[in-house]
């Protein structure tokens, strides 16, 4: 491949995060030159919500932060080093959500997100220029401008019923320990990919999907309309990175995701359920973790390349080996 392989991520929150930051490393050690559109990450924006008045858009932040150098790299969101006083404040005029964190730093990003949006930015404009403040060696897209925010149907134990709310309750209040019944994106299937989103795709020579939580953050991704025809479609290679390692997923609440969509918790499973391209899926070839080697050839049976290599991201060298490997597994 001359000069720089145009990539294309579909990617969530924290894993995506490390993902992404692997593939900037990995093309900087090929001694590429960072071009605007070496590397394309399509954001999930099914984790975003109003809250106190401001439009939070977890996954595009962590990600932007991650590129940035000025995420919180303990917590797996928000940013380093701040601070609480405006969020303890908050929490006194009981506004907002008490199990949910706002830092004043994380809050000056809301606060002019929210300013922008109202003065009639779209959200692919607030990024672009949020964006900018930084060199993130990376073009970031939200997977669509409109809202489609994640609401969890979950099993309430008291009245045997049903009950709705949105994601970050679920996830971040109940810790994922709620029955969830049904994840869904309401509003989504009349939304349009962001602008420069199925282009990107299209013109891609590599799409790789990070090992982001199959249901909640790849999953909304692929659910914009147009963009899961789009990587059906383009000419480049599709390689899926599995988000089980050893049967385990690696972060969040991955498993019980799954469990709710009658997906098992293995890296077969999930190839199975994200389909091969010469089927009605979308991948070419899925990396499995050593720890997996077992299921290499079921997942070949798929029609699905499945190539081995080490996935723990415990620090930016193995996140770039694992970038590699996954670019290697798509020719590029
Ligand atoms: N996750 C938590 O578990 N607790 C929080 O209080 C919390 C606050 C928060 C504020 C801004 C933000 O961008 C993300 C935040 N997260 C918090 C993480 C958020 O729930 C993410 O969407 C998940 O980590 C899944 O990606």
């Amino acid at each position: 491949m001359t000069g720089s392989p145009r990539i294309v991520v579909l990617a969530g929150g924290v894993g995506g995060s490390r993902f992404v930051l692997g593939v900037r490393e990995a093309l900087r050690a090929r001694g590429v030159a960072e071009t605007t559109d070496s590397i394309t990450v399509v954001v999930n924006t099914g984790d975003d919500l109003w809250l106190s008045g401001v439009r939070l858009q977890p996954d595009v932040d962590s990600i932007t932060y991650a590129l940035a150098g000025v995420n919180d790299t303990g917590r797996g969101w928000g940013r380093a080093g701040d601070s609480e006083r405006v969020n303890h404040e908050l929490q006194q005029w009981g506004a907002g959500w008490p199990w949910f964190t706002l830092g004043d730093l994380d809050l000056g990003t809301h606060l002019a997100r929210t300013g922008w949006l109202r003065d009639g930015l779209t959200p692919t404009q607030v990024l672009e220029r949020m964006a900018g403040r930084w060199p993130l060696g990376a073009r970031l897209l939200p997977m669509t401008d409109a809202e489609a925010d994640t609401v969890v149907d979950v099993r309430d134990d008291a009245g045997g019923g049903i009950r709705s709310m949105h994601f970050q309750e679920w996830w971040t209040r109940h810790r994922a320990t709620l029955e969830p019944v049904r994840f869904d994106n309401p509003g989504i299937e009349d939304a349009l990919p962001a602008p420069g989103v199925i282009e990107a795709i299209a013109s891609a020579d590599v799409v790789l999907l990070a090992p982001s939580n199959p249901v909640v953050s790849i999953g909304p991704i692929l659910a914009v309309p147009g963009v899961r025809d789009a990587v059906r479609t383009t000419p480049a290679p599709v390689v899926g990175v599995s988000p089980i390692i050893g049967g385990r997923v690696v972060r969040g609440m991955a498993d019980v995701c799954l469990a709710a969509i009658g997906v098992e918790t293995s890296a077969l499973a999930v190839a199975r359920h994200y389909g091969a391209r010469s089927g009605d899926g979308v991948l070419d070839a899925w990396l499995l973790a050593e720890e997996d080697a077992q299921v290499a050839d079921e997942v070949a049976e798929l029609g699905i390349r499945s190539p081995v290599a080490p996935l723990w991201m415990t620090d930016a060298a193995r996140s770039a080996a694992l970038a590699e490997a996954a670019l290697a597994a798509a020719g590029v």
